[in-house]
């Protein structure tokens, strides 16, 4: 079917294959890699049919190939079972839910008898009211989930409360970025949820308001706009995982006759180049509706529903391999064996508030394979009794979530940073893709965002 989609393209290049970006590179060429991005996430679906998760997947097939959810029943049934859970109830993902419900032609105001609409707007009065009944000027979780609770409620056509609102503006940065470190990720979010808000009568009609989200789209505009780099062949908004998002949010801001988005063509031609392989399930979700420059803004127009069934064989669910080794896997082997390896070492610190000194401890990990991740770097020093870790499987691949009997508390906005002892900067990606060096140094740091 690939195949024939494909062939259709190259023939009349419609605007059903149109790009992102005008000029971009061909669109047969695009259409083949969302191919391998399904091929990807099809691979990566749990038994259970769902992914870790399972919004994020389904938006990310639904908007990078309408119509392209394959098991449209099983999905169903598996997003009933997640809502239930306590633990999705947050306001990013119950937005997510949300918006990947309308996607597949579902109502997210009764679905299967749940009001997922009604679950993230009071999600979103939680983020802002404190313990004692007032408003919090910043939200409980990260202003990256808020963002996206603004775009489900625009998206979805359900009331925006201008309060709200006027916080995500309030704590716009100097600079037009949104977020503690002038990230490209939520100031990309918070764009695309003010692309959409700026129509909605609440704002259109009280002009101050009108005039506060104009002016915020401007700023951010103009932020995005100077966080392009140049990365060996490669040109990113921020980083490659920060580019899909940027560039639909800068798509749908400049709507409406805009500029063209700078170096469109060369940040398309970026991704087109970047291996799908290895990739976890988030990025190639978050991936798939950039390369069909399709935002869930596109959600408020008229959606492709997915057909039930028939599924592919090569789309049945796989069995997941799970990544935990054994301690045998780290000891030496023989002569012969360990002819052909290159061993590396490499240095792990553990800083808590309590033990920010310098000169900090630093565990030995010798004899690391080359190659090998930093979580199994971590298996390893554990495998030596020197560290104890646990992790949470995510769509990123394993988080850190405590070091030596130390828990991040998410309700303290605490999580364990990886950051390069040498430099003092963060790492690029996680334990499950990073790949230290030789004799590399590397601190995991007990920090809040
Ligand atoms: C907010 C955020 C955080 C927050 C999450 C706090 C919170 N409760 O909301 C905090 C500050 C904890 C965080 C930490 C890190 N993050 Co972060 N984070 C994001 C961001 C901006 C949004 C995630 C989100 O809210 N999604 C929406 C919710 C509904 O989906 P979710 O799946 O439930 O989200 C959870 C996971 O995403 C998880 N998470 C967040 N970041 C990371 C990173 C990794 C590697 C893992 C495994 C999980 C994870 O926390 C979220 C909330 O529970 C994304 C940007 C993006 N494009 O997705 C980057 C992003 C996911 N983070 C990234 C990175 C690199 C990190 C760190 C490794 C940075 C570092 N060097 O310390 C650490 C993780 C370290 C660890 N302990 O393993 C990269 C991942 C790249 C990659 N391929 O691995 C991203 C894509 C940013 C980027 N453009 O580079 N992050």
């Amino acid at each position: 079917m690939n195949v024939l989609y494909l062939f259709v393209c190259l023939l009349v290049n419609s605007a059903s294959c149109q790009t992102v970006c005008d000029g971009g590179p061909p669109s047969a060429v695009i259409e083949a890699k969302i191919n391998e991005g399904i091929d990807r996430l099809m691979a990566l679906r749990n038994q259970d049919w769902g992914w870790v998760n399972t919004p994020q997947a389904v938006l990310g097939l639904q908007l990078g190939r309408p119509g392209s959810i394959f098991g449209l029943n099983m999905t169903l049934s598996k997003i009933e079972t997640e809502i239930g859970s306590q633990s999705n109830r947050n306001v990013g993902k119950l937005a997510l839910y949300a918006m990947a419900l309308k996607a597949i032609c579902e109502d997210p105001s009764n679905f299967r008898g749940i009001n997922v609409m009604q679950l993230v707007q009071q999600a979103m009065s939680a983020e802002f009211r404190s313990q004692n009944g007032t408003l919090n000027s910043k939200p409980r979780s990260h202003w990256y989930q808020l963002a996206l609770g603004f775009q489900a409620q625009c998206v979805l056509g359900d009331s925006i409360v201008p309060i709200h609102l006027s916080k995500l503006i309030q704590y716009q940065n100097m600079n037009g970025s949104f977020g503690h470190s002038s990230s490209v990720d939520v100031t990309s979010m918070a764009l695309l949820a003010l692309s959409c808000v700026r129509d909605r009568n609440e704002v259109a009609d009280t002009p101050i308001l009108a005039s506060k989200v104009n002016l915020a789209i401007q700023k951010a505009i103009v932020f995005l706009g100077r966080s392009v780099i140049s990365d060996r062949n490669n040109v990113w908004f921020g980083n490659k995982y920060s580019t899909p998002g940027a560039l639909l949010a800068l798509k749908e801001a400049n709507r409406d006759g805009g500029p063209n988005i700078q170096y469109c063509s060369h940040v398309v031609e970026s991704m087109l180049r970047q291996p799908l392989a290895e990739e976890f399930s988030a990025a190639v979700a978050q991936m798939l509706p950039a390369l069909n420059g399709n935002s869930v803004l596109s959600l408020m127009g008229n959606v492709t529903c997915p057909t039930p069934d028939p599924i592919p064989d090569q789309y049945q669910p796989a069995d997941v391999t799970s990544l935990v080794h054994s301690c045998n896997d780290f000891q030496l082997g023989n002569f012969f064996q360990e002819f052909f390896k290159v061993r590396i070492n490499v240095r792990l610190s553990v800083i808590t508030p309590d033990t920010n000194q310098v000169p900090y401890n630093v565990i030995e990990v010798p004899n690391v394979e080359k190659d090998n991740t930093l979580l199994q770097v971590l298996q390893q020093a554990q495998c030596n009794t020197d560290i104890e870790f646990e992790t949470l499987n995510t769509a990123w691949g394993a988080m850190l979530v405590s070091v030596n009997g130390v828990r991040a508390n998410p309700n303290k906005r605490e999580y364990w940073a990886l950051v390069d002892g040498s430099s003092g900067s963060f790492l690029p990606t996680g334990v499950s893709t990073y790949r230290p060096s030789d004799d590399e140094h590397i601190a995991l740091k007990l920090a809040t965002w």
